[in-house]
């Protein structure tokens, strides 16, 4: 018998991983609107804002799965979210969501927005062509689980460049709002 990938679904753990990464606030200054808080923060500390576990597998075909674990927090009135990308080919992807509530931010290179909700549950589309980002909207921890395929590859420079047009800020809760810092009209 091979051995089996375990996901612990209290924790998010997963048993096995070919990489876990880790993303501070610094790692993510050119991306949350309000940059002036971002630095008032990180003048005293620098907190981890999510965590990835990955299992990828390569060749032709191939799927790999992920497990991101967003930490509760804002910076200003916006709250943590992971970096957001599109993937540089056609490439669809599935999101679990396994505790926590959050939004899935969409947007296409034409500025055509979507928004799904992130609860424990949740099974969550992703179409091939949007650009998508989960945003941790709750006061605990939002972890899902990510399935797509190995070769889709990662563009995170657009989204860095110009933003998404929408972000998501605490206005007595959740609230999508028009992104002040992105370039697109
Ligand atoms: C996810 C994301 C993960 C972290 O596994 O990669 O949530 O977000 P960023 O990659 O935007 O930092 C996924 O969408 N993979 O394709
Ligand atoms: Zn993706």
């Amino acid at each position: 018998m091979e051995r089996v990938n375990v996901l612990d679904f209290t924790t998010g753990k997963l048993e096995l991983t070919t990489s876990v990464q880790e993303r501070y606030l610094s790692d993510l200054i050119d991306y949350f609107a309000f940059k002036n808080e971002a630095e008032m923060i990180l003048r005293e500390k620098n907190p981890l804002i999510y965590k990835v576990y990955e299992m990828a597998y390569s060749g032709p075909g191939a799927l790999s799965y992920a497990i991101t674990e967003i930490e509760p927090g804002k910076v200003g009135n916006e709250y943590y979210f992971t970096k957001g990308h599109f993937h540089s080919k056609a490439a669809a992807e599935v999101y679990i969501v396994l505790s926590g509530e959050g939004i899935l931010m969409m947007e296409n290179r034409s500025g055509n927005t979507r928004t799904l909700n992130m609860f424990k549950g949740a099974v969550l589309y992703v179409d091939p062509e949007y650009a998508h980002r989960s945003i941790n909207t709750g006061n605990e921890k939002l972890v899902f689980l990510a399935v797509y395929q190995s070769d889709a590859g990662h563009d995170y420079e657009s989204i860095k460049e110009r933003g998404f047009s929408y972000i998501v800020v605490d206005e007595e809760g959740p609230k999508i709002v028009k992104n002040p810092r992105s370039t697109k009209k």
